[in-house]
């Protein structure tokens, strides 16, 4: 009896003493277990006298009912102890300010920037995005677009050409995005209407031009569009792009060979110090160039010009860029001066959109 007494304060002892649940569970294997101290205990009572099983049976049912109860207290325990733990070490302080890193750091080029900008503007007029290659055949880039051949325009662009290859064909590096709207006339029904952003290269370089830089062309191709449409896209881009409601504009006769007639646009502007206002003014800025796409070009493409018109427009993604956010120069824009890129990119996660302002 003595001995149950001494084997009982010994397990309550090493329960107390376990400090987590897999102790715990290794003091109850040893008490109650198969092999356990208690239950070697009750494979002996089968020998006893039935005098000494009278006392020792509920004796030691007594002790394992009791162990069974502290082991289940001490597992409660525990198990707090174990949650508010976690709970201390897994605490999340809310007022710490947001961890920088490569995503917050870097910036978006200006290009990049201003090339959202547009397509979230024109994409709300109906605009789809249409891209083709850098390197381009003659005939999209100047055969189709109604320029006779040898005229001295295929020089004034100031184009790259690429080596004659084996066929005899000469590439040129583009010198203006209107080859893809070429491609998408020759591959897509009207009605069209897609803005075609996107690398130009011209052989030309100082402080307003860089042998290659930007340019986003818009096409709009359908029975009955006539000048009147190609005015007030004009007017509503710019009014979206310089986040201003109301903007003066002039359109001067001009010449292309792709499109009859042809204009070139101005809008008001007005020096107030160093700042550049635009929208009103005495000033005027050259901002691009449009006009209705030409007979020749339409049926180049397989279109009929008796049944369809159309107007395009072309301007240059650098030239507006450095308009609407001021910087002076071009050339910064593509030397890879993160200096520059710090002053003048834009935070990665402000992605420009119609809602809430577009350059926020
Ligand atoms: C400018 C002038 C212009 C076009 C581009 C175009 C394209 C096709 C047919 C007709 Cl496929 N026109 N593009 C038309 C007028 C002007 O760009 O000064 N760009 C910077």
């Amino acid at each position: 009896m003595s001995e149950l007494k001494s084997l009982e304060q010994e397990i309550s002892a090493a329960i107390e003493a376990a400090t987590d649940e897999p102790a715990l569970e290794e003091v109850r294997i040893s008490a109650l277990g198969k092999k356990g101290k208690i239950s070697e205990l009750m494979k002996t009572l089968g020998k006893m006298s039935p005098e000494e099983r009278k006392e020792m049976g509920p004796a030691l049912n007594g002790l394992k009912d009791r162990v069974g109860d502290l082991l289940g207290a001490r597992k409660e325990v525990l198990k707090d102890q174990a949650l508010n733990a976690r709970l201390q070490s897994e605490t999340v302080d809310v007022t710490l300010p947001t961890r920088m890193g490569a995503t917050f750091d870097g910036r978006v080029h200006p290009i990049a920037q201003v090339t959202d900008e547009l397509t979230a503007i024109f994409a709300d007029m109906g605009f789809a995005v249409a891209e083709g290659p850098d390197i381009e055949e003659d005939f999209y880039n100047f055969t189709a677009l109604n320029f006779p051949p040898d005229h001295p325009a295929r020089l004034e662009h100031d184009t790259f050409f690429l080596p004659v290859d084996a066929e005899g064909n000469q590439k040129v590096l583009r010198t203006h995005t209107s080859p893809v709207q070429i491609r998408t006339m020759m591959s897509q029904q009207p009605p069209i209407r897609v803005i075609c952003p996107g690398r130009t290269y011209r052989c030309d370089s100082d402080q307003t031009h860089t042998p290659m830089f930007h340019q986003v062309e818009g096409l709009v191709i359908e029975e009955g569009i006539h000048m009147g449409h190609l005015k007030w896209t004009l007017e509503e881009f710019c009014k979206a792009f310089f986040e201003v409601d109301s903007v003066k504009m002039r359109f001067r006769a001009s010449h292309f060979p792709f499109t009859e007639p042809s204009m070139e646009v101005d809008i008001g502007c007005q020096r107030v110090g160093n700042e550049l206002r635009i929208g009103e003014g005495d000033d005027w800025l050259e901002i691009l160039g449009c006009g209705m796409v030409h007979p020749n070009v339409l049926r180049n493409c397989n279109l009929d010009p008796d049944r369809y018109t159309g107007f395009a427009f072309g301007m240059g993604i650098d030239r507006i860029a450095m308009l609407k956010y001021g910087m002076p120069d071009l050339r910064a824009f593509f030397n890879g001066d993160k200096r520059w890129l710090d002053h003048y990119g834009f935070r990665p996660l402000d992605i420009p959109g119609l809602v809430g302002g577009l350059s926020s």
